[in-house]
């Protein structure tokens, strides 16, 4: 059960963020209102939630969830993988020691984004990603095995996040774009497949009962309707522009 979450208002300079992807220069104002909503979504699912100031030398900076891995036990602040925004894990600190005493850091030479990983109750999935490297990963297994956590790793290749591909949504069940359906991590799981051509829908999140999703793709909703009726659709066309969705605008707890 979730009772937190932090969050980053993003900046002006937003736009000037990473992307792979061509979907058009992304809007400010659309965005402010977007992450608004989504920050009044998470207060209505009874969260607690920080907004931490925006930081224009990390124009990334609002994708928190790339910053930490929270876990009840601990918060362990990440070393992402992009260059351009290593230096935001000095700003998650002092939010995160508000909960946590224990809050260890990944170290050089390893990397490694909270978006390359979900948890579902001790079993811990990380993706080996251009952003996640295998030290980063070692790293994390040493933090959390202690506390009874499993580690497995997974080569997401080309893709940018385990996340971007691949989430837990309750009961069991993942929801997935077609080419993870034979990774051996996942035998455990009930699948349910992602269309091929409403790929940013894979990235929906669990809270608590709910599952929040992005706008605009009928045929998950359809799917994810079968198993939840708690479901939040969320604009997050802007988001998007920038290789975002809704797991990364926040960190869980
Ligand atoms: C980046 O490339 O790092 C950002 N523009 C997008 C990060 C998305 N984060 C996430 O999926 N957890």
């Amino acid at each position: 059960m979730f009772h937190y979450a932090i969050t980053r208002r993003p900046h002006t300079n937003f736009a000037e963020g990473l992307t792979t992807v061509d979907l058009g220069k992304p809007d400010y104002n659309k965005m402010i209102e977007q992450y608004g909503y989504y920050i009044q979504t998470l207060r209505n699912l009874n969260l607690n939630v920080v907004v931490l100031p925006s930081l224009p030398d990390y124009p990334d900076s609002y994708f928190v969830e790339d910053v930490a891995v929270v876990v009840p036990e601990l918060a362990i602040i990440t070393r992402p993988g992009a260059k351009s925004r290593i230096g935001e894990v000095d700003h998650i600190g002092e939010a995160l020691r508000q909960h946590y005493k224990k809050t260890p850091e990944i170290k050089h030479p390893g990397t490694l984004d909270g978006g390359d990983l979900f948890v579902v109750d001790k079993n811990v999935y990380v993706g080996l990603s251009k952003r996640t490297n295998i030290n980063g990963a070692e790293q994390l297994r040493k933090y959390l095995e202690p506390f009874g956590y499993v580690i497995f790793m997974i080569d997401i290749g080309i893709r940018l996040h385990l996340k971007t591909s691949v989430n837990y949504i309750g009961q069991n069940r993942l929801l997935l774009t077609e080419d993870f359906v034979d990774e051996k991590a996942f035998k455990s799981f009930d699948h349910l497949i992602v269309d091929s051509n409403e790929l940013a829908a894979a990235n929906t999140l669990l809270i608590n009962d709910h599952l929040l999703t992005p706008k605009g793709y009928p045929k998950t909703l359809a799917k994810l309707k079968h198993f939840n009726s708690n479901i939040i659709e969320l604009d997050m066309s802007e988001i998007e522009k920038m290789d975002g969705g809704v797991s990364c605008l926040s960190l869980r707890f």
